[in-house]
């Protein structure tokens, strides 16, 4: 069977003016809502918030990953329940000494499990606990800004993250974040990847119609892949 990309668009990338009409669109072509969360210490901008999770619940139809680059995930995980979050997705650098329990109380509060990789980090650093997470993202840019420059080296760990859950039977989604477009879809859907998050690079820019985008952004993946959409 023919695995299907699936996409999640960076929601902080969108004309926050136009949020209303662009998530109404989204409804109808996306996979997952992608939510950025940063204090402005973990990562050195601050972006989307937990009022925004809850306005996206009442608007949007799809499932939201948020990404919390955020030093203390902890403080936040109640709230972005009862927000309607779906996945939630701290960084490994922030939860080496919590990651259990913080899987415990993500799953307790009936959401998924998510865990973040900075490309300077390791994919070991997450190796005994892969087993409980349901969303495993790479960062192929340094967190915090939308339209930085791809970072290559990455590409070892989404193949080793393949073979890591083909050997040990594992279901967890691959999903990137950081510069997905056409110039590097191709090597990260050899590599493996299953999501891709698309931010400024992959659809935004594209085009001033958000469906015109869409199209857009699914005909370079077609273009460099060879993946036929349905
Ligand atoms: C970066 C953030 C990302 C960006 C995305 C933007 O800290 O986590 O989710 O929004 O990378 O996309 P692009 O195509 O501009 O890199
Ligand atoms: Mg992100």
């Amino acid at each position: 069977m023919t695995k299907r990309p699936t996409f999640s668009p960076s929601l902080m990338c969108m004309d926050l003016m136009h949020a209303s009409a662009d998530v109404d669109i989204l409804n109808q072509r996306a996979d997952a809502y992608h939510v950025d969360l940063m204090d402005g210490h973990f990562a050195p901008n601050i972006t989307m918030s937990p009022d925004w999770v809850k306005a996206l619940n009442a608007h949007g139809s799809l499932p939201m990953d948020i990404h919390m680059m955020v030093t203390t995930p902890t403080q936040w995980i109640e709230l972005l329940a009862e927000n309607g979050a779906t996945w939630i997705s701290p960084h490994a650098e922030t939860i080496n000494s919590n990651a259990f329990r913080i899987m415990n109380q993500v799953e307790s509060l009936g959401m998924k499990t998510g865990v973040v990789l900075n490309p300077s980090t390791p994919l070991v650093w997450v190796e005994h606990y892969l087993e409980r997470i349901d969303l495993l993202t790479f960062m192929t840019v340094d967190v915090g800004f939308a339209g930085q420059p791809f970072i290559p080296q990455v590409l070892p760990k989404v193949r080793a993250a393949v073979e890591f859950r083909e050997r040990h039977g594992l279901n967890y989604t691959i999903q990137i974040d950081g510069s997905c477009n056409k110039r590097t879809y191709r090597q990260l859907w050899e590599a493996g990847a299953d999501r891709f998050i698309v931010g400024t690079s992959g659809l935004w820019s594209q085009d001033a119609d958000l469906n015109r985008a869409y199209d857009l952004m699914l005909e370079d993946f077609s273009q460099v892949t060879g993946h036929v959409f349905a």
